[in-house]
Order: structure tokens, then C-alpha cells, then sequence
């Protein structure tokens, strides 16, 4: 029993080194172009690390910083469906100056932190009883935030 799963994991190491060999025949432009070693190996892994770590930082955070488009209604709103549930979704609200806004809350938890939403920014509150939608409507003028009673969830508005 012992003697074949020591076969076996000797096997298995080997392809992994065949497959590791074949990935990495692309060679590193920074070092001198006669070694034969691939990127994963050679002394400026490091540098590409670092690259791909701040390349993908920097991604989440753009898309993260665009935020949701409001959509337009036939009604002259713009409108918005957000889920209360640990938190907003969406929490970064792009709108469009001088018409009028609907945010349609809906709760989907008990958890009393969430049970009020405050926009002291525009001058709006509303209470949200679980699996009910609340519509709070108003016209933006600048961006602003909205939260919970106790400020814990938070949420942002942008107007362009
Ligand atoms: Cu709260």
C-alpha cells in the first residue's frame, strides 16, 4: 500500500515538472537572452509579481469607483433597485444632474441595523419593513451619501 503510493506521487511529480518545463520555454526579455529559463524561475520573478499585483489593484478599484448607472423610466425618473442585505447593492450610484431620482430600496434581512436608510444630503429618510420595496424620491442637485441609523452601511451618489 505504502510502496504504491509512493509510486504514484513520484509519477505525478514528474508530469507536473514535464508541464512546467513546456509553460515555461517563454523567456524572460529582461535577462540575457541566451539562458534558458522561464519566467517563473529567473531572479526578475519578482518585478513581474509586483506588476501583476498592482495591475489587478488597480483594475478592481477603477471598476469599483465607476459604479451603477441610473436607468431611465418613460416617467422622466431615474431609477434604481437597491437590495439592503449587509450592506447596499449597488453602493456607488451614478445620476444625472437636475432629474428627479427613485431609489427603490428592498430589504431582504431582519437585522435591525439596516431598518432605516438616512440620505442626510438630500434631506431624505425612510423606514424599510423586510421584503418591501420603499421608494424614496427626490431631485439631485450633488453627490451625496445615504446610510444607516447608525452609519455602519453605507452607499454613495454621484451626479455628472
Ligand atoms: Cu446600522
Amino acid at each position: 500500500m505504502t510502496v504504491q503510493h509512493q509510486h504514484s506521487n513520484s509519477s505525478t511529480r514528474r508530469t507536473l515538472h514535464q508541464t512546467l518545463a513546456k509553460t515555461s520555454s517563454w523567456r524572460c526579455p529582461l535577462c540575457a537572452s541566451d539562458r534558458q529559463h522561464g519566467v517563473t524561475r529567473c531572479e526578475h520573478s519578482f518585478i513581474y509579481n509586483v506588476v501583476l499585483i498592482v495591475f489587478v489593484i488597480w483594475f478592481s478599484w477603477m471598476k469599483k469607483d465607476k459604479g451603477t448607472r441610473a436607468s431611465q423610466t418613460s416617467s422622466g425618473y431615474q431609477e434604481v433597485m437597491i437590495l439592503v442585505k449587509g450592506g447596499y447593492t449597488p453602493d456607488v450610484i451614478v445620476f444625472e444632474k437636475d432629474r428627479p431620482v427613485r431609489l427603490n430600496f428592498r430589504r431582504e434581512e431582519t437585522a435591525s441595523c439596516s431598518e432605516m436608510v438616512l440620505l442626510p444630503d438630500f434631506e431624505q429618510g425612510a423606514r424599510l419593513p423586510t421584503g418591501e420595496t420603499v421608494a424614496v424620491e427626490f431631485n439631485p442637485r450633488e453627490a451625496g451619501e445615504f446610510a444607516c441609523q447608525m452609519g455602519m452601511l453605507r452607499g454613495k451618489l454621484i451626479v455628472e
